[in-house]
């Protein structure tokens, strides 16, 4: 049995339905970093596997907040802190109804390996709650993120655990989190991150994950000899933060960026998204994207319902570069098929997790250059680390600044991904580099620091 088959073994038993995900992710990981374990046994020796895979604590509490009619609404909250090995708990909170705590575990897992890949000090967190922000008035979110400050406070701090927005949670609910820890503690202090700019949040940190993710994309293309993404057909999916700042990124870069979706549809625009109408819809409107094509009859809507079962539109448009920016699963081995005999040629996850594991393997036995998400979305955590050091020295960094170092940071990312790859003997391959290079820098930390 090899090495990795012994260290999932032990993991079975907790391959329940609530833990799919996490285990998905954690079985990917193991396989990626066999080759660790074979070459140095200090990791086997120290338990590192055992130790990584179970949270440093979960805290899990009740919500109750007055909706609109006055009635009483009941949610669960949570916040799974993971590791704290390189530096305070860092990651995000989710605000969807499918939130559960093998969800949370799964994307805290991931966060722990991609905040090590970005050099900066800090450990990895996840948390959210089953809340549903759609169709609720602002008055309502604010009181749900009244009541979920409440609980959380007790244990976030600036130099103990700092969340930041993910699906559901944007400025607007960093606004209102924010407001209530105030409240409560008489403190102004860096307690979160993507907080708006006017009160501590920094420059650049909406746009950060997607633009991080076409940077990443950028170098990889040059690092494989490939071509740049200028002139080059690119498709996205998903149309909340993440998809909306790589769109723009990619029609700077004069890519042309042809498709969005979002939970009920696909848009398809061969001339290129318009990014001011999506922003309309999608930030202001916050409606659907059916809407588009009242102003653009060019461009086609393909309702989900409307698309077979087991594909989705989105990865069945022809492209050179995909960017799945939606969600996880979101792209599987249908998919990925699609998009190979398409001639795709580089992949980038802008979401957590978005193609499942036969999704990738198709990657990269085809040779397609794939970017893995804890690789490539890390420019989001990176800025919010930079608000973090902003924050702390009192300070403001100007748009250029910010820009420059989420630059420097995705190729510095890409290139150590690239060479780890390289020196384990999986030239090209990103994702046993990234969980190679992520891994050992924290297993080396919780190694030093002791058990
Ligand atoms: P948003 O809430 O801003 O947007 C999410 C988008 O994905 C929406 O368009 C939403 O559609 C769509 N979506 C959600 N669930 C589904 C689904 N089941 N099927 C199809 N579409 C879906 O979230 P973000 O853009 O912030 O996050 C997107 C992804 O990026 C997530 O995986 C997140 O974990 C990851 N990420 C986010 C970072 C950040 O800084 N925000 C950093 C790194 C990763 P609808 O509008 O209909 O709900
Ligand atoms: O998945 C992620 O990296 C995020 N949602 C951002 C986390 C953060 O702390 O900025």
């Amino acid at each position: 049995m090899s090495i990795a088959d012994q260290e999932i073994k032990k993991f079975e038993n907790s391959n329940c339905a609530e833990n799919k995900v996490f285990y998905q992710a954690m079985e990917e990981v193991i396989y990626s970093i066999a080759p660790l374990l074979e070459s140095d046994s200090k990791y086997r020796d120290h338990s590192i596997l055992e130790r990584l895979v179970v949270p440093d604590r979960v805290i899990k509490f009740k919500v109750t907040w007055l909706d609109d009619q006055q009635n009483i609404q009941v949610n669960t909250g949570f916040r799974v802190q993971f590791n704290n090995a390189l530096g305070p708990y860092k990651g995000g909170l989710r605000f969807h109804p499918s939130v559960n705590e093998g969800i949370l575990k799964f994307l805290g897992f991931e966060q722990i390996l991609k905040n090590s890949l970005t050099g900066l000090p800090i450990g990895g967190a996840k948390g959210g709650s089953d809340f549903d922000p759609k169709g609720k008035s602002d008055f309502e979110v604010m009181k749900f993120c009244s009541s979920f400050m409440t609980e959380l406070h007790k244990y976030i701090g600036p130099r103990m655990d700092v969340p930041a927005g993910d699906i559901g949670v944007g400025a607007r609910e960093i606004g209102y989190l924010f407001g209530e820890y105030k409240k409560i503690t008489s403190t102004f202090e860096g307690v979160l991150t993507g907080k708006p700019f006017f009160f501590g949040g920094s420059l650049m940190r909406p746009e950060a994950t997607g633009y991080g993710a076409v940077y990443f994309t950028e170098t990889m293309l040059e690092m494989e000899g490939k071509e740049s993404l200028e002139g080059k057909v690119c498709t996205i999916s998903g149309a909340g933060n993440v998809a909306l700042h790589a769109i723009e990124k990619l029609q700077q870069l004069g890519a042309i960026a042809v498709s969005c979706s979002d939970s009920k549809g696909t848009i398809h625009d061969p001339r290129g998204v318009d990014l001011d109408l999506l922003k309309e819809l999608k930030l202001v409107k916050r409606t659907s994207l059916e809407f588009y094509i009242e102003t653009h009859p060019e461009a086609e809507y393909i309702p989900v319902e409307e698309y077979p079962e087991g594909a989705h539109a989105v990865w069945d448009i022809p492209c050179y570069a995909a960017f799945p920016c939606a969600t996880q699963n979101e792209l599987n081995d249908v998919d990925a098929q699609n998009l190979i005999v398409n001639g795709v040629v580089s992949v980038t996850e802008g979401a957590n997790m978005p193609s499942t594991p036969k999704a990738v393997n198709d990657f990269l036995s085809h040779k397609i250059c794939f970017a893995p998400a804890k690789a490539a979305n890390a420019g989001g955590v990176a800025v919010s680390e930079f608000e973090m050091a902003q924050n702390a020295s009192m300070s403001k960094w100007s748009f250029e600044k910010v820009d420059e170092k989420l630059k420097e940071t995705m190729q510095m990312i890409c290139k150590r991904v690239a060479l780890t790859a390289k020196d384990y003997g999986v030239e090209g391959n990103y994702v046993d580099g990234a969980n190679i290079a992520g891994f050992k820098k924290v297993a080396d930390a919780m190694i030093a620091e002791g058990i």
